[in-house]
């Protein structure tokens, strides 16, 4: 038994997005079919290779997942979306989660719900103690899958299951989720909107997607009123304005929260090589980051933090900042470096810049922080 538990199964990988590029292909639109769809499961599987390549998978403990059950779903997600997935499920060539953008194969739904259950049992891993942080490499992703409708990718809110688990089942009095996927976090924030006990943090590219939500002054309703939090990081932005918006809204944030139970939603769309987003954060950022989370983890939830994948779509280098996040949850350095580092220092991006400072120091001032 290691500190850091690692869930990976292999039909994570057998996700069927279909031929479409990054929509469903349409001839008559121009938009032509192509073997890798952006989001096709290889470059998650690269991840969980170079991680057992690298040698680093020996010191993590193997959680396997079990299938989330449908009352587990149903903890955040209506019983109409849950039943007309699974019946599309059943199609012979699957269906679509409500986006148009968000296809699934036949017997779609299984592989979903082993997802959502990946993250149940690393959330079951982490709070009983059997470890003391997790990695759960699941695809498909979950944090824009909202109560009623899936979207961009996401069929089941991961994440989001895996926090009213632990609030529900394991009776954890609190749950923070911070997200650094580049995308706003709108699923998330769409179940937890009324709710005190998930705080949700999103941090991402202001507008990438959806367009039309994730602003600083989206805080939550009701009893979750300041229970939402948005950081929209101008496009461009790299380690300089990430690490400011970590050091003066989610750390703070989370200090003041003090939940028992942290969730990273961790995409690596945030990456300098990332086909779908415009920011410029390197592999060793993410080590960065994941050290930051940890220490106050440490402070204030007994080190319990668990780590849900969601985005990320450059096959050639999302694993290495996949590498580097467990290599730092473990403790330990594969020896297996950014491969890609040299080609892209000089690039700038280190540097916070002042329309940077700008926008995160407003999401400072709505937080309340
Ligand atoms: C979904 C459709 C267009 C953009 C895409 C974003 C998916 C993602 O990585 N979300 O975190
Ligand atoms: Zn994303």
């Amino acid at each position: 038994m290691t500190r850091t538990g690692y869930v990976w199964e292999t039909t994570y990988g057998w996700a069927d997005l279909g031929t479409g590029p990054m929509m469903p292909a349409h001839a008559a639109a121009g938009i032509q079919p192509i073997t890798h769809h952006v989001a096709h499961p290889d470059t998650k599987r690269r991840m969980h290779e170079l991680i057992s390549a690298s040698g680093l998978i020996d010191s993590l403990t193997p959680v396997r997942a079990r299938p989330a059950t449908r009352e587990d779903i149903l903890r955040v997600h209506d019983e109409d979306y849950y039943e007309r997935i699974a019946a599309q499920s059943l199609l012979p060539k699957g269906g679509d989660a409500g986006d148009g953008e968000t296809s699934f194969g036949h017997g779609g739904l299984d592989i979903a719900l082993l997802a959502a259950g990946g993250a149940l049992t690393a959330v079951d891993a982490v709070v009983s103690g059997a470890v003391e942080n997790c990695y759960a490499l699941v695809n498909p992703p979950g944090h824009h899958a909202e109560r009623s409708i899936g979207r961009g990718y996401c069929i089941f809110g991961n994440a989001s299951v895996a926090a009213a688990y632990a609030r529900e089942r394991l009776g954890v009095p609190r749950v923070a989720i911070v997200d650094w996927d580049v995308h706003h976090g709108n699923g998330t924030q769409d179940i937890f909107w009324d709710r005190d006990d998930v705080l949700n943090i999103s941090v991402h590219q202001n507008r990438c997607f959806p367009t039309d939500s994730g602003f600083a002054e989206e805080r939550g309703a009701g009893a979750g009123q300041g229970f939402s939090i948005n950081v929209p990081l101008p496009p461009g932005g790299g380690m300089g304005a990430y690490e400011y918006a970590f050091d003066t809204v989610v750390t703070p944030a989370l200090r003041r929260y003090r939940p028992e139970l942290i969730i990273v939603a961790s995409g690596f769309d945030a990456s300098i090589m990332d086909p779908l987003a415009r920011m410029m954060l390197r592999a060793a950022d993410y080590g960065t980051l994941t050290r930051k989370v940890m220490d106050v983890a440490a402070e204030v939830s007994g080190g319990r933090l668990v780590c849900v994948q969601e985005g990320g779509y450059n096959p050639f280098y999302l694993p290495f900042c996949g590498l580097k996040v467990v290599e730092e949850l473990a403790g330990i350095t594969s020896g297996v470096d950014d491969a890609f580092a040299e080609t892209l220092s000089g690039k700038g991006g280190e540097e916070l810049m002042p329309h940077e400072r700008e926008a995160v120091d407003h999401a400072v001032r709505l937080a309340g922080l």
